[in-house]
């Protein structure tokens, strides 16, 4: 079995958006209007519809990150491990129909459609502040479910102590399924402890700028945990089980002594390859003269207020 090491990233190797996206718009004048259907805005946006949500109290006061950029630079490895990948590789990818299946330690274990779920719960807009665990950052206008409202329906036991959540295999439509060089074990996987999983900032993620999500952003269904790293954000989600055990997470599986269950953004915990006390927001000046501006990263990414109660007592550099 190869083992994957993650690139090592250093800032002078990370392409800078506005060079990365200023040649993914001369790519895209190149091909032509004749061939717009190529072009980067259509790849996996075309089952995009607009979604009502109701406006929430969580909103950061900080420019939101330029949409363009929330959807052509992700992480989102059953399409590629470039950051590219999976905007350009997920068009293919069908985000309907779909359900959910809801399971383990509950009273009423349940499937939903997709649609019953946006239809039936209360979709809110939460303006988040997102921080990778690469060290760069974005504000994002989320629309999604509170987890906790999903929970509620199916009843967890008494002794459901933990969410286990798992990702689609679909090889047919997911590239980075498929081939000799597999950066991962699928499905992806994650979890997180009950209380975690209902703290009123966990969301199940819809959609995304008023709209149903995108392929490449984990349509049609994903988590959002904002004090957390981003690897925490399980996209595409099919099946979530309530268990007793701690559940597996994918990259700790993969590399254990650099991430861990836990994942709360702490800027004093470095990762062994670097440092986590600053970070780089993405598109700081907006899309056409933007550029990423390097900034303090904040105690559980800025919510440690409605959160670090949740640890108290708890050692985080143990716990990372
Ligand atoms: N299934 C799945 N979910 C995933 C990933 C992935 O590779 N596969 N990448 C994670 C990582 S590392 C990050 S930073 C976020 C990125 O979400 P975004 O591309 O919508 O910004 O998705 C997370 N969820
Ligand atoms: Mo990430």
């Amino acid at each position: 079995m190869p083992v994957y090491r993650p690139p090592r990233i250093a800032s002078s190797e990370i392409t800078p958006e506005d060079v990365y996206l200023n040649r993914r718009r001369f790519m895209q004048a190149a091909a032509g209007a004749a061939a717009g259907s190529i072009a980067l805005g259509a790849a996996g946006t075309a089952r995009a519809e607009p979604l009502t949500a109701k406006p929430s109290a969580y909103k950061v006061n900080e420019p939101m990150t330029p949409e363009k950029i929330v959807t052509s630079y992700n992480n989102f490895y059953e399409f590629g491990t470039n950051k590219a990948d999976p905007v350009n590789n997920s068009a293919p990818f069908k985000p309907r129909p779909w359900t959910v299946v809801v399971d383990g330690l509950v009273n009423k274990p349940q499937t939903f459609d997709i649609d019953k779920m946006i239809a039936e719960f209360p979709v809110e807009e939460r303006v988040y502040r997102m921080r990778c665990v690469e060290a760069w950052s974005m504000v994002i206008p989320w629309d999604g479910i509170p987890l906790a409202a999903l929970l509620d329906k199916v009843e967890p036991l008494g002794s459901a102590k933990y969410v286990a959540f798992e990702t689609i295999v679909r090889p047919e439509e997911m590239p980075g399924q498929t081939g000799l060089f597999q950066p991962m074990k699928w499905p992806y996987v994650e979890g997180l402890r009950l209380d975690e999983a209902r703290h009123p900032l966990t969301l199940l993620a819809v959609g995304l700028y008023g709209q149903t999500l995108k392929n490449q952003n984990g349509a049609p269904i994903r988590l959002v945990v904002p004090w957390k790293y981003g690897f925490k954000g399980i996209k595409s989600i099919v099946r979530i089980s309530l268990t007793e055990h701690q559940p597996p997470n994918s990259w700790n599986i993969l590399q254990p002594n650099e991430y861990g269950f836990y994942a709360n953004v702490n800027p004093e915990v470095d990762h062994p390859r670097w440092s986590q006390a600053t970070e780089r927001r993405l598109g700081g000046g907006g899309f056409f003269g933007g550029s990423a501006e390097q900034r303090p990263t904040l105690p559980f990414n800025g919510y440690a207020e409605e959160v670090a109660g949740l640890y108290a007592g708890m050692d985080l550099r143990k716990n990372f």
